[in-house]
């Protein structure tokens, strides 16, 4: 399989995330890329591309112009504040909440990070805009490989994007990779795609972009937002809204769900995307369901992922990977590549 490797991915480095009153290591570091690249290479699954440029008007029918203004000057804006940020990773501690005004932007940065970000985990740092586009200039390259007649593709990249909404970062995430790599498919014409997000948290940021359509059905295989992460999107009775109303298909399963269970999720995903008559597959590719995850709690196995790609094989879709999350570092290589030799070996 053809790997699409963003070799731009470690300038997005953060030092801390906020969690629980405190700041502590980032889970989502570059050695995360690192050994899924060192796998492919040591499996010689394939061929590792650079990515061509990203058309402006791909990344502008996903992400909103101001919001796209406002990430891309973030860290001048930062650092332009006080000398001495040029040292820290900036995270937001103020947020507007019901009742508050989001459409008027404040004229102080902080305010607006937080306008702009959904969490206190997801820092900006010095290089995170320059790494989180040359992933979504992954994705999409990605894409134009499949569209010109390759089976399947990875866009093996970080930061990661699922959570990324049109104006919103968080979870990690900056840019919408697999959003990107299916308005790509879209806009080679294929009439519909679908999106199969198997990582561990709800794609909340990919479910809200195409909600209202039906030209993209989003699937999304996660933990209970009642019990996890992002907490406030996810649940099963979220179908779609006007004509995109029967194209969002959530399937929430418990903490503790091992491969039988979930993979009885993944079948009825399937079901659903071959019912809608999709002509190509973006999977968001997180494999953050492992049981030795540090911050996850399904139960799934590194042989599991093998069984996981053969089943996505299965859909008989042209098929674009986008890697998401999986944070135990020294497996998160044999995970992911387990489901790319899986689906290339069915
Ligand atoms: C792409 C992706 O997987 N993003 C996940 C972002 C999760 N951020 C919140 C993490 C909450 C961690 N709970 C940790 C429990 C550790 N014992
Ligand atoms: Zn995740």
């Amino acid at each position: 399989m053809l790997t699409i490797y963003n070799d731009r991915h470690a300038l997005h480095q953060g030092r801390v995330e906020m969690f629980r009153g405190e700041l502590v290591p980032c889970f989502e570091v570059p050695a995360r890329a690192d050994h899924v690249k060192a796998e492919i290479e040591r499996r010689a699954l394939g061929p590792l591309l650079a990515p061509d440029a990203l058309p402006d008007a791909l990344l502008a029918k996903v992400h909103a112009p101001r919001y796209l203004d406002f990430i891309a000057g973030a860290w001048d804006e930062w650092v332009a504040l006080d000398p001495a940020n040029a040292e820290r990773d900036a995270l937001p501690s103020y947020w507007p909440t019901r009742g508050m005004r989001t459409d008027v932007l404040p004229a102080s940065f902080p305010a607006r990070l937080g306008l702009f970000g959904f969490d206190a985990g997801t820092p900006l740092t010095a290089g995170s805009w320059a790494a989180a586009r040359h992933g979504a200039a992954s994705a999409f390259t990605a894409a134009q490989r499949v569209v010109g007649g390759e089976r399947a593709a990875f866009a093996l990249t970080r930061p990661p994007g699922h959570h990324a909404g049109a104006d919103f970062f968080g979870g990690y995430c900056f840019l919408n990779n697999a959003a990107v790599a299916a308005q790509a498919l879209r806009d080679a014409g294929i009439e519909r795609v679908a999106v199969l997000d198997v990582d561990y948290h709800h794609g909340n940021g990919t479910q809200a972009i195409f909600y209202a359509r039906d030209d993209v059905h989003f699937a999304s295989l996660h933990a209970d937002p009642v019990t996890d992460y992002p907490y406030y999107l996810g649940h099963a009775d979220e179908r779609g809204a006007g004509a995109g109303l029967g194209f969002n298909h959530n399937l929430p399963l418990p903490r503790g769900t091992d491969f039988a269970g979930w993979r009885a999720a993944l079948t009825s995903a399937l079901a659903r995307i071959a019912e809608v008559k999709a002509g190509a597959l973006v999977v968001s590719l997180g494999v953050d369901t492992f049981e030795g995850d540090p911050i996850s709690g399904f139960k799934l196995r590194s042989d599991d992922y093998l069984r996981m790609g053969e089943d996505l094989a299965r859909a008989g879709l042209p098929t674009v990977f986008v890697f998401e999350g999986g944070y135990a570092v020294a497996e998160v290589g044999v995970n992911a590549v387990n489901v790319l030799e899986g689906f290339e070996q069915a």
